[in-house]
């Protein structure tokens, strides 16, 4: 950390106002309502959120405390009583959304599906019955390990509507990685799917969970669930596996959401951080519900003819926040999309928009990096006319990027919203307010309201305008993570002693860097801690270090990013052997496929280099900013004095 150089070099001028057009017609008119609302965020917190929870929300009993903060560890609506698949739900189906469309999906080879939110209830409840037949109750964790199919979203509302605590596993992660999150998590039930469709191919995901549970490594899982998408052969274990479709039909109709505590668990999911162990962030009922639902309303500003499309999976945080829960809660129509843009189909992503009359895109800076790769004549080829705004998330846009995406995409009328977040945020923390507040190309613009968030030293100080420092948030909102699932010393070291508390203040370590212009706005120039952003996915350098180690070949390994023109970072491994191994393209394919199989092909080195030694230091730490140097084709810059041994450096650079 003490390594990171945190200077920015982006100095962006040009701003874009929102037309008056579409300010008008939006949540929040001006940059005076925002204003408004964040000045009484900011003087009564308490207040604000009670007022929003009141107005926004179902409750089957009010809290009797709106914050009980002890820090660093947050109560939100204490003793309130609320579910949150309820909200998503029930509640809708006394007015006249019972009959509007609540989940659009589309399957990558062209089939297709629409649940209304009366049938999304009935999907949900049905499949409820399905886990309590199973045993699973209220405490339970269930592992979700899905395609992009509507039966992913069923299942996270199942499991919130009886009170079982869901832990989706992204569908690309290994058997390996897989096991060691149900492990951690001690899931009861993994629901799965034979496999899903991606680029053309199937992607096989029954034979990875049974992989996960081989030789009774996953003792706590009873049960597995299988949705048939892809038809392939998988095999059944009688007695463990069951065939969703055999089950879901016969099972009633009639499953009263479950009054949960505000504070019960909703969810873990598991994110990278700097250390080997992906640490599994909890998130709880009340607070995350009315974080995510108010989030989704101002920001992507929906209104009730939207058809609102976020391209995540949601095997990551952007896919629970907002293709499931915000949308869902606002009573939204929420688009879910199976496939991604491949070379048989370049322009997919246009077709669904014109197909669905897309009102609301939100993607990531990879993937528009990648169009604009794929070349103007796909979506200039398509109606795109039903756009009114853009969104992106998961790693800073370039200017560049973000110019092609309002000029191509938006046809210079949409508003951009920069959503900066975490899987710890539980929701989008610095953005535009799309009708209120005008963009500059690669900036996240301002704090939502009740986020006060401020760029500082390690000391905690405020550091001045337009200078880098480390992005902090001063005060607890509803949405954040309230643990690290199993060990709270390891939530109170990561995030809140990171910078020493002062006074009983206690500070929120996002762990990127960043800056405030002399508009207040924020510029996020990325990660200062070890942790890697391949194409928005965030990846411990530790993670893939351990996974090549454990490779008999690989005596050492250090891994860093590289800046890649499209994912933002790839991933560099420096690599010393044990002996009687042989540097090579055979090992370097080799090593390659064990990282595959060990965390994921997110995780695959895009490049591994050999090496007789590492630079380190004297303590014998490894100087990844020099190894960082050499992977991105740089001099060697900085202070090389504390190297232990100079002559590893000029070996690495000789193209070792
Ligand atoms: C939602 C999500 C979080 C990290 C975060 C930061 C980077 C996300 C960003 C952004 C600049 C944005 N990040 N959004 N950086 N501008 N708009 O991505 O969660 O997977 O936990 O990653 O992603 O570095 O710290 P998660």
């Amino acid at each position: 950390m003490s390594e990171a150089n945190i200077e920015s070099i982006l100095h962006e001028k040009r701003i874009f106002p929102p037309s008056s057009e579409f300010s008008q017609n939006a949540h929040i008119k001006s940059l005076k309502d925002y204003q408004q609302l964040y000045e009484k965020a900011k003087s009564d917190p308490q207040t604000f959120w009670a007022e929003l929870a009141q107005q926004e929300l179902d409750w089957f009993q009010k809290w009797d405390t709106v914050l009980d903060w002890q820090p660093p560890f947050a109560k939100w609506f204490v003793n309130g009583k609320i579910n949150i698949s309820y909200n998503c739900l029930d509640r809708h189906l006394t007015t006249w959304r019972k009959n509007k469309a609540a989940l659009i999906w589309e399957g990558e080879p062209g089939d297709s599906r629409t649940l209304t939110y009366a049938q999304l209830h009935r999907e949900v409840c049905k499949f409820a019955n399905v886990l309590k037949q199973l045993g699973v109750s209220k405490g339970d964790t269930v592992g979700i390990y899905m395609p992009m199919i509507p039966e992913a979203a069923i299942a996270m509302l199942a499991c919130a509507r009886i009170g079982a605590p869901h832990s989706v596993v992204f569908g690309g992660f290994s058997a390996e990685a897989l096991r060691d999150r149900l492990n951690d998590a001690q899931a009861k039930v993994v629901i799965t799917a034979d496999g899903g469709f991606r680029k053309d191919a199937i992607v096989p995901l029954k034979p990875q969970v049974d992989k996960a549970l081989e030789n009774n490594a996953a003792p706590s899982v009873e049960n597995v669930l299988v949705v048939q998408r892809t038809r392939q052969q998988v095999s059944m274990k009688t007695g463990r596996d069951h065939w969703w479709h055999n089950l879901e039909p016969n099972a009633s109709a009639n499953c009263p959401a479950e009054p949960m505590d505000s504070e019960d668990m909703l969810f873990i999911l598991y994110t990278s951080g700097s250390t080997g162990k992906p640490k599994g962030v909890v998130h709880t009922t009340g607070g995350y519900n009315l974080y995510t639902h108010m989030t989704t309303k101002w920001i992507f500003d929906l209104q009730d003819t939207d058809v609102y499309w976020c391209t995540a999976d949601v095997g990551w945080i952007t896919g629970h926040s907002y293709i499931v829960y915000g949308p869902l809660s606002n009573g939204a129509t929420t688009l879910m999309y199976e496939g991604a843009p491949r070379k048989s189909n370049p322009g997919c992503f246009w077709d669904v928009v014109e197909k669905y009359g897309v009102t609301v895109f939100y993607t990531a800076p990879t993937a528009i990096r990648a169009f604009i790769k794929m070349g103007d004549s796909h979506p200039k080829s398509r109606n795109l006319s039903s756009l009114r705004l853009l969104g992106t998330v998961g790693e800073p846009i370039n200017p560049e990027a973000w110019m092609w995406y309002h000029k191509v995409i938006g046809g210079e009328r949409c508003p951009i919203v920069d959503t900066w977040w975490q899987t710890e945020t539980g929701g989008v923390m610095i953005t535009p307010l799309p009708g209120a507040i005008s963009t500059k190309p690669g900036s996240a613009t301002r704090p939502f309201p009740g986020i006060l968030a401020d760029i500082v030293d390690l000391d905690g100080n405020p550091v001045p305008e337009n200078e880098g420092g480390y992005l902090i948030v001063r005060h607890p909102w509803p949405g954040m993570m309230r643990t690290v699932y199993g060990d709270p010393e390891r939530f109170r070291r990561t995030y809140w002693e990171h910078i020493a508390p002062k006074d009983g203040n206690y500070l929120y370590f996002a762990g990127d860097g960043a800056r405030k212009d002399e508009d207040g706005y924020f510029w996020v120039m990325g990660r200062v801690d070890d942790v890697i952003n391949v194409s928005g996915h965030r990846l411990g350098t530790m993670e893939v270090e351990s996974a090549l180690v454990s490779h008999p070949a690989v005596a050492e390994a250090a891994v860093v990013g590289k800046p890649d023109e499209i994912k933002g970072e790839d991933i560099v491994a420096f690599v010393t052997l044990e002996g009687g191994h042989d540097a090579g393209d055979d090992l370097t394919k080799e090593l390659r496929k064990h990282v595959t199989e060990e965390i994921g092909a997110i995780a695959r080195p895009g490049d591994i280099r050999f090496t007789d030694a590492l630079p380190k230091t004297r303590s014998g730490k490894i100087m990844r900013r020099l190894l960082r140097n050499l992977a991105a084709g740089q001099e060697v810059s900085g202070d090389t004095s504390t190297l232990e041994d100079r002559s590893v450096l000029d070996k690495l650079r000789g193209g070792a």
